[in-house]
């Protein structure tokens, strides 16, 4: 079919195509959630809050994930396993800056953790969002778990798993592998390698001898794409093709999105702006100028809306509430039936 699209106005990766509307959406949710990591690891700076971590550089991706999921709580919507640079996926599914802003100021009002974790540790049980863990890969091992569950209950709900490159070296990478392609009981479990080529200080290069992520899940029968994760219009494609082969398959995929990471790994290295990666909003821009869906007026007013928009969101958040000392184990423990066989041992462990 010759495309009727090519009279319609977008933008074009190969064979993949976005249409304008599509095109501004993603740019305005790309740049509010980078002025929002922007304001962060000023705040971690200035005292207004703690230490940051963080997504920039994975806005384009991220932001094409977000807004495919399939949103809600229960087995019939998508699970989301997270990790610590996925602040573009949440605010894609409609988050307001104040979910990350509370973290980072660490406010009681924080609805993942009540200011008890880092920022970017989202946990929304009404979306599926299962806690993010700091322990780097743990999210791979959990997420069959769910998808299990998908699986028996039917429907056509994924579980989506997000990681770092340098986690794919836990032994938790194989379990998802393993547990997600069991003869007979193979899961709708959508992988997801977040290659920024680095692990903290740790060059990409040093470690994996196979050039390719996905190479791995050949051995376990999971196909997979790699993406130029700086590019939502391939990026937004290549997710779309892996959501759809996960919903109607419910079988694995695996996708590897090739990232930057622009201000190193967190503020505990000082957060500086990475001058020679290439940054997926200013790539993004260039070509929306180009194809004349923006004009640089209209483009320089989604900035500035940004900057208004956290800076009210955070003037507010910092009048909020602080945990208390008498909270500090509230929610630290789920009481369980192991209590009863042993009442006075706090992990239910025998002699510990
Ligand atoms: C099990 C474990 N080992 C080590 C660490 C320390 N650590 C925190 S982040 C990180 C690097 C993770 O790199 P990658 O998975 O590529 O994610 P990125 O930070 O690049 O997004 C390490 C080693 C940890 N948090 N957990
Ligand atoms: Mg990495």
């Amino acid at each position: 079919m010759a495309r009727s699209k090519q009279q319609e106005m977008g933008l074009n990766s190969g064979e993949a195509f976005m249409p304008a509307q599509r095109a501004r959406e993603i740019h305005q949710l790309m740049v509010r959630t980078r002025v929002l990591e922007e304001r962060m690891i000023k705040m971690s700076k200035s005292g207004e809050g703690y230490f940051w971590i963080g997504g920039p550089g994975e806005e384009a991706f991220s932001t094409c994930l977000g807004l495919q999921v399939k949103k809600g709580q229960g087995p019939e919507f998508d699970y989301l396993h997270l990790k610590y640079r996925s602040s573009a996926i949440v605010m894609a599914m409609g988050a307001e800056m104040n979910v990350s802003l509370r973290q980072m100021a660490m406010t009681k009002t924080d609805h993942s953790s009540w200011g008890r974790n880092f920022t970017s540790h989202f946990c929304i049980r009404e979306w599926n969002i299962v806690p993010v863990n700091s322990v780097i890969a743990v999210q791979f091992a959990v997420a069959p778990g769910t998808a299990h569950v998908q699986k028996r209950s039917g429907g056509d709900g994924v579980t989506i798993v997000v990681g770092g490159d340098a986690g794919t070296a836990e032994g938790d990478f194989a379990t998802c592998m393993i547990w997600s392609t069991r003869p007979n009981e193979r899961l709708p479990v959508l992988m997801i390698v977040m290659n920024n080529g680095w692990g903290i200080s740790t060059a990409h290069c040093n470690i994996h001898a196979c050039e390719n992520i996905i190479e791995r899940g050949k051995a376990f029968g999971i196909p997979g794409e790699i993406v130029d994760g700086n590019d939502p219009v391939a990026s937004w494609d290549c997710i779309q093709r892996a959501m759809h082969y996960c919903r109607t398959e419910r079988q694995p995929f695996m996708i590897e999105a090739r990232v930057s990471r622009l201000f190193g790994h967190s503020s505990s290295s000082g957060a500086p702006r990475d001058a020679e990666a290439v940054d997926c909003i200013d790539t993004f821009e260039k070509r929306l100028l180009q194809a004349n869906l923006m004009d640089q007026a209209s483009i320089e007013a989604v900035h500035t809306h940004a900057k208004a928009e956290v800076e009210s969101a955070l003037q507010a958040v910092l009048q909020e509430a602080r945990p208390v000392a008498e909270d500090v184990e509230v929610g630290t423990y789920a009481p369980s039936e192991v209590d009863r066989v042993y009442p006075r041992d706090y992990t239910g462990l025998p002699g510990a």
